[in-house]
């Protein structure tokens, strides 16, 4: 290698030292758009931890992309045949030491992500016993319902426990046919297909006096405090659904049947970061109208949402309650979703314009 040749190299060598630090000293803080490489930004500490591993791997992937970057560059430069050389250049292989590191680099390497994957995972997938509120997700071809299971606020107000006692009771009930059910002779008892249980079996699903369910004409808003503890407990109705809300970060399949199909079909954020509109989609295709299966989180002050779920709650008298619209308008919301809007979902258009030859 002559004088000239060094510099380049040592050249090309101090850019590369420089991008990298370049990006290793931004990283002091790396809540911004390039070091985010195409991750949304999350609202939730969970989302913020799984961003900043995203962040972490793609770094270590490109300072892997340079080293090999600069070798290939280096061997195709510097090592080309030269005019008046040999037919090969100098043999280097069996060289144990250079065999046995590049063996083991990448041993380390792959132990290191695992590392922190599993860090940040079990961060992610923990549970504390107390969650401030509880939501019930039953996901169904193709929408979703949101009960509050309970709401604990810890701000002097009572404990709010949100299961319908009945609605429970009735879908435990129809789980097993008894006495005088459909296709039993004489009375008799005849126990269901499925360990005895109704293959029409619900009970598993969640029931709750105050719901929120989508439908073709309207969007389902979750309303949430910001700041508090919140549980998910997911189950569908039907076959497998996605749970998936983008700002999350996160998502978890939505199973019938959860806890015979082994999904942990609980899981908890420590907070919503800020109030807004967050969009929800479904990401487990379900069938026909699996892309419209949307909904919306919507976050607002713990203020806010203890009053709203006060205006939900069923009258005593058993009058009606307000819609969910109707309390997001009372407490300064908009009442309809401002993240996705429903889609158009006739299918019939079509077929008749066919139909009538136009
Ligand atoms: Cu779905």
């Amino acid at each position: 290698m002559n004088v000239a040749q060094s510099r380049i190299l040592r050249r090309a060598g101090l850019t590369a030292f420089l991008g990298v630090a370049a990006l290793l000293l931004s990283g002091c803080s790396i809540d911004n758009d390039v070091l985010r490489f195409g991750f949304p930004m999350g609202v939730t500490p969970q989302g913020k931890s799984i961003r900043e591993l995203w962040t972490w791997s793609v770094v270590a992937a490109l300072i892997m992309g340079i080293i090999v970057w600069a070798l290939i560059f280096w061997v195709v430069i510097f090592h080309r045949k030269k005019k008046d050389s040999p037919e090969f250049p100098r043999q280097t292989a069996y060289n144990v030491p250079l065999e046995l590191a590049y063996t083991a680099v990448p041993f380390v390497i792959i132990a290191v992500l695992f590392y922190f994957t599993v860090v940040v995972q079990n961060y992610v997938d923990e549970k504390t016993p107390d969650p401030d509120v509880t939501v019930d997700v039953t996901a169904y071809q193709w929408n979703w319902k949101f009960g509050y299971q309970t709401v604990d606020l810890k701000d002097g107000e009572a404990k709010y426990d949100g299961t319908d006692l009945e609605e429970q009771a009735a879908a435990e009930a129809g789980a097993t046919p008894g006495e005088g059910a459909e296709g039993s002779e004489d009375g008799e008892f005849v126990p269901g297909a499925i360990h005895g249980a109704s293959p029409q079996d619900l009970s598993y699903l969640r029931y709750n006096k105050i719901e929120t369910v989508g439908t073709s004409d309207e969007i389902p808003v979750l309303v949430l405090p910001t700041g508090k503890r919140i549980e998910f407990v997911l189950a569908s109705s039907d076959v497998i659904h996605g749970f998936w809300v983008p700002e999350f970060l996160f998502k978890r399949d939505v199973l019938p049947n959860p806890k015979e199909n082994h999904s942990d079909n609980v899981f908890q954020i420590s907070e919503i970061e800020r109030e807004g509109a967050f969009v929800g989609r479904c990401t487990e295709m379900c069938g026909t109208f699996h892309a419209m299966m949307n909904f919306e989180v919507r976050a607002v002050s713990p203020d806010d949402f203890q009053e709203y779920i006060e205006l939900r709650k069923p009258l005593s008298e058993g009058g009606q309650a307000l819609t969910n619209a109707q309390a997001l308008e009372a407490i300064g919301q908009d009442p309809i979703a401002t993240s996705t809007t429903p889609f158009y979902t006739d299918r019939t258009v079509r077929s008749e314009s066919v139909a009538d030859g136009n």
